[in-house]
């Protein structure tokens, strides 16, 4: 298993976490995949090893202002990691999926298919997700390669944190009142899809608490 992200230490106590239950050679990179040179070097530094199932799952939201009044920094760092580096991961991967008839998810949202207020670039970056799954599917078909497109509601994770930038009130209020979604949940999700037999494509799968029937109709008590 390789994992890449860029906080050394979060890798390390991934790396452990896992290697506490189960048996599997961990190997660990610190990658900014905002850094389309970094995405490169990676890929050059497993080259010679058998990467069969991609999981690009790096994304981010960034403020959550008017259109109008957006920083757009904000909307720069959004394209950079959930179009460039989403796109940049992809692509690097192909010779390795094809040669195993491999398997890519990639990781969307309910903001791809649904606006809401102060959404904008996030929920276009994750339009953009979907919609390269989608072709994917068609521009991959006969090699064997398999794609799925998971695309989570709301899910309790440092999410918010990061799109509010340190406001920890704000960022958790957005998870009070309900059962939010655990990471786990979606890991559940990305092991169902990946453990069907090699005829079966799950190509969509929208994950949402309970509690959340659309991008903003959420119960809480
Ligand atoms: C994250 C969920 O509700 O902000 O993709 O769109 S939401």
């Amino acid at each position: 298993m390789i994992l890449v992200a860029r906080n050394e230490e979060k890798l390390l106590a991934a790396k452990k976490s896992i290697q506490e239950s189960a048996d599997i050679d961990v190997k660990k990179f610190a990658v900014d995949l905002q850094d389309m040179d970094a995405i490169e070097k990676f890929y050059g530094e497993v080259s010679s090893l058998d990467i069969d199932i991609v999981i690009n799952n790096a994304g981010l939201a960034l403020g959550k202002a008017s259109f109008e009044d957006y920083d757009f920094k904000d909307f720069e760092g959004m394209i950079d990691t959930n179009i460039k580096g989403f796109l940049k991961v992809a692509q690097l991967a192909m010779p390795h999926l094809k040669k195993h008839k491999g398997h890519i998810v990639n990781l969307s949202s309910i903001a791809g298919v649904e606006a809401y207020e102060g959404g904008s670039v996030y929920c276009a970056s994750k339009a953009f997700v979907k919609m390269i799954s989608r072709n994917l599917r068609i521009d991959l078909a006969g090699t064997g390669v398999r794609v799925t497109d998971i695309a989570p509601g709301a899910v309790e994770t440092d999410f918010s944190n990061t799109r509010f930038k340190g406001d920890t009130a704000v960022a958790e209020s957005v998870y009070k009142g309900y059962a939010p979604l655990q990471p786990e949940d979606i890991a559940d999700c990305i092991a169902f899809a990946v453990s069907r037999p090699v005829h079966v494509n799950i190509d969509y799968m929208l994950v949402m608490p309970t509690a959340q029937a659309s991008a903003t109709r959420l119960v809480k008590n």
